[in-house]
């Protein structure tokens, strides 16, 4: 069991990359890596927002903090030999990152969860939104925003024996950017992020762009806002599930319980069970009844014995499953009369 954990802050795209992960290895196609959904969770946060991306053309809602979820995959990868290897992802709220790396406050219990998914995590991912701290223009919230994720990177080192990547999100809003460097996501991390670049030169840093095309709809008032364009694909996504696959399978100490025991079985209602039996009864009878008649008519009709014969013998069976009937009666009657009296002790006990 591996466990992987992305962190970020605020909008910086963890839950849209989660979910085009999740779908775009959701099949097999062939492809390297395929991801099987292991639990509920997993399943409905990919669904529901792929749906709202693809359909509504909106954007999922920010993840609000304390609603973390564990959400179990599968990771398949093809080769030989074929590999697989469970995955434990989460999706935090941005909100807490900046809590908890940009102020230190792991106070609150959902600062105190993530702290501890760091703990036994095996693998983290740092995403960073380029665009967004280029465009702040508050400069305090901009070093607070960088000092976040190199605190976040330098705990994440000081517990040893993780692996950790930079993933530079939502590249699709600086293209321009990354033509300057010739696509050298080094050059950016020395230029934009000194401090990191100066302290892990090796760290391994991956852009992504997650929703590759946006249209522009009506916002609030006069304004437009990006929506998520019709036909929008994905950039690097293999990238990324390569780094995650060389993560080690190994023990985590958070491994959540697997076994299921089936409940077990309902107990038939007594009353019901015999009511099926009556009725079942009362329907052969009425088949055999209406082919005794048949038969008896025929041989009226033809004077052929055989008929007659074959008439008989459907009306001896018929004989029989009105026994049937009777029985399945008593037998019902029966369990209406020990239900009704349970019904009427319980009643006079309460
Ligand atoms: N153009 C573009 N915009 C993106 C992309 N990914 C995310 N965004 C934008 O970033 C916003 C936030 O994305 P989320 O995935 O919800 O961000 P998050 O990191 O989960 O945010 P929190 O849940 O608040 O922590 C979205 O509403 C989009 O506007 C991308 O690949 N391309
Ligand atoms: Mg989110």
């Amino acid at each position: 069991m591996s466990k992987v954990i992305m962190l970020g802050g605020e909008g910086v795209g963890k839950s849209i990359l989660l979910t085009v992960l999740a779908q775009t290895y959701r099949t097999r196609n062939n492809a390297d890596f395929f991801l099987e959904a292991k639990n509920k969770d997993a399943a409905l946060f990919c669904h529901l927002n792929w749906h709202l991306l693809t359909e509504k053309h909106e954007w999922p809602p920010p993840t609000p903090p304390g609603a973390y979820k564990k959400l179990l995959w599968q990771l398949h990868i093809a080769g030989e030999p074929a590999r697989t290897f469970d995955l434990i992802c989460s999706d935090f709220a941005g909100e807490t990152f900046r809590r908890v790396f940009g102020n230190d406050d792991t106070s609150s219990p959902d600062a105190a969860e993530l702290t501890a998914h760091i703990r036994t995590a095996d693998a983290v991912l740092v995403l960073i939104n380029l665009a967004f701290l280029l465009d702040e223009k508050d400069i305090e919230r901009r070093i607070e925003n960088d000092w976040a994720i190199k605190n976040c990177i330098d705990k994440i080192a000081a517990f040893g024996g993780k692996r950790y990547c930079v993933v530079f999100t939502q590249i699709d809003r600086y293209y321009n950017l990354f033509e300057q460097v010739n696509n050298n996501c080094r050059q950016l991390l020395d230029k934009y992020f000194p401090q990191i670049a100066g302290v892990y030169p090796d760290i391994d840093i991956i852009p992504v762009a997650a929703v590759n095309r946006t249209d522009l709809a009506p916002g609030d008032g006069e304004n437009v806002r990006e929506v998520p364009a019709k036909g929008f694909c994905s950039h690097n996504l293999n990238e990324i599930m390569k780094w995650i696959s060389e993560t080690p399978a190994v023990q985590s100490t958070d491994v959540p319980e697997t076994t299921y025991t089936f409940p077990p079985p309902m107990p038939l209602d007594p009353v019901a069970h015999s009511a099926k039996r009556l009725w079942q009864n009362i329907q052969y009878s009425l088949y055999l009844f209406a082919t005794a008649v048949v038969f008896g008519l025929i041989c009226l009709g033809s004077n052929s014995p055989v008929f007659g014969i074959i008439s008989v013998f459907f009306a001896v069976g018929l004989c029989g499953s009105l026994l049937l009937v009777f029985c399945s009666g008593i037998d019902f009657a029966r369990a209406k009369y020990a239900r009704r009296k349970a019904y009427l002790e319980s009643a006079n006990q309460s």
